[in-house]
């Protein structure tokens, strides 16, 4: 038995957005039994349940040594119940039996092969699962329609599930980049998401776009989509206009977590030779050696990544991986966003991610600071009034500033 005096109890910040980023994760075992748990409750549709187990996760992860007992977790923030009996499980035996049945089951699996093709979410699947389907070929098979989207992302299934390198994202940057100034000179093209915090690959790659003269942004999208598909860059789109002016509601109480900035997804044609630094050989070796590309990807163990691609035996089942290996181009995933110029911060800030640090960082605004901050303003309820920010350095400045007339809620 540890004396309960020796063991060295953590402290962390209650929201994520306060704590330093690190890729030095002490807990694994702990952090992937909770994110694969946050994962399937995100398949199912539960988004509470998802976010509670993805703040646990959180908190393990920004500890700084592994965890041994449970008497080092009192006093930790987002730790609740079911996150703790996770844990214990996991400290008593080794694996959490929770997170192993979970990863083991058909319907898990189900949803997973399902939200995997663009345009399906954990809805659609679940409704899917219902009729009998669990696969894309009883999805192919079935008297089902597909929409647009989904029959693009059926189409392009493993290209779309294979991780995007930053090689791949910044060629496809210097496309989009040429689009954009070719029909509005002077605009600016930012990539954000994943690949502006540093990581080597994502699922998809963001790109936020304005102008520098306030206005001069507006019309932009359809012209850059329309650019990108005379010059066979666009295997699928759909853009969605700019509805943040007519909305009613305003950034102080935006009705979700969605932005209103005009934006595209689409899916991008990337053939070899836009691969700028990543010429490749263009097959495999006859005993199956990887090409340095798919090398470069194994870096990904390094990241947190709650969506890894999903199992091969799946995918065989749309293209054989000589198919694609022959082909002279790769199907991705691309956002475009726009945003006119005294909004860029704030989309920026809104953009850039994670998901789960937006979320805190809202929700710390809100409660310590009385701000509401969204990727187009940030408002203050105490003075009732916008902050204006042209950076997000200064909506950091903004939000540090210390409210006397607000009542500090005991961390
Ligand atoms: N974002 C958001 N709310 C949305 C969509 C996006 O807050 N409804 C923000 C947070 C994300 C960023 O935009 O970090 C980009 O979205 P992605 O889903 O592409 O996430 P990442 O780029 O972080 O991950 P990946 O590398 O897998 O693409
Ligand atoms: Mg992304």
């Amino acid at each position: 038995l540890v004396d309960e005096a020796e063991v060295e109890v953590f402290s962390v910040p209650s929201y994520a957005c306060q704590r330093r980023t690190t890729l030095d994760n002490h807990n694994t075992v702990l952090t992937d039994a909770l994110s694969l748990l946050a994962e399937n409750a995100e398949l199912e549709d539960e988004e509470g349940r998802g976010v509670a187990f993805r703040r646990a996760a959180a908190v393990l992860k920004a500890l700084p040594k592994p965890v041994t007992s449970m008497t080092q977790l009192k006093g930790l923030p987002c730790l609740g119940e079911h996150s703790l009996r996770v844990i214990k499980d996991i400290l008593d035996n080794g694996t959490s039996s929770e997170a192993e049945a979970t990863k083991q089951s058909e319907r898990y699996k189900a949803l997973k092969v399902l939200t995997g093709i663009f345009g399906v979410g954990a809805k659609t699947a679940a409704r899917w699962i219902r009729d009998g389907i669990h696969t894309l070929q009883q999805l192919r098979d079935s008297e089902h329609t597909l929409n647009r989207a989904q029959q693009a992302g059926l189409e392009h299934y493993e290209d779309v599930n294979q991780q995007v390198t930053k090689a791949e994202a910044d060629a496809i940057g210097e496309i989009v980049e040429k689009a954009v100034l070719s029909v509005l000179p002077g605009a600016q093209v930012t990539l954000t998401g994943g690949f502006r915090r540093g990581k080597l690959t994502g699922h998809d790659v963001d790109f936020l776009i304005t102008h520098p003269v306030e206005g001069r942004e507006e019309g932009l999208m359809p012209k850059v989509v329309s650019w990108l598909e005379s010059q066979g860059f666009l295997l699928y789109q759909k853009t969605t206009r700019n509805s943040y002016l007519e909305s009613k509601e305003g950034p102080a109480r935006p009705a979700s977590n969605m932005d209103r900035f005009e934006r595209c997804f689409s899916i991008f044609k990337l053939t070899k030779d836009d691969k700028h630094g990543t010429k490749q050989p263009e097959k495999l070796s006859e005993n199956g050696i990887k090409a340095p590309e798919d090398t470069g990807r194994s870096l990904t163990h390094v990241q947190t990544d709650p969506n890894p691609p999903t199992p091969s035996c799946t995918m065989a089942q749309i293209h054989s991986s000589k198919d694609r290996e022959h082909r002279s181009w790769r199907a991705v995933r691309v956002d475009l966003v726009v945003s006119p110029i005294s909004q860029f911060a704030f989309a920026l800030l809104g953009w850039t991610g994670s998901k789960l640090f937006e979320r805190e960082l809202r929700r710390w605004a809100g409660y310590e600071k009385a701000m509401s901050l969204s990727s187009h303003a940030l408002y203050d309820n105490n003075q009732g009034r916008y902050l204006r920010a042209t950076s997000e350095e200064e909506i950091f400045a903004h939000l540090a500033t210390v409210k006397v007339a607000s009542v500090q809620k005991p961390l």
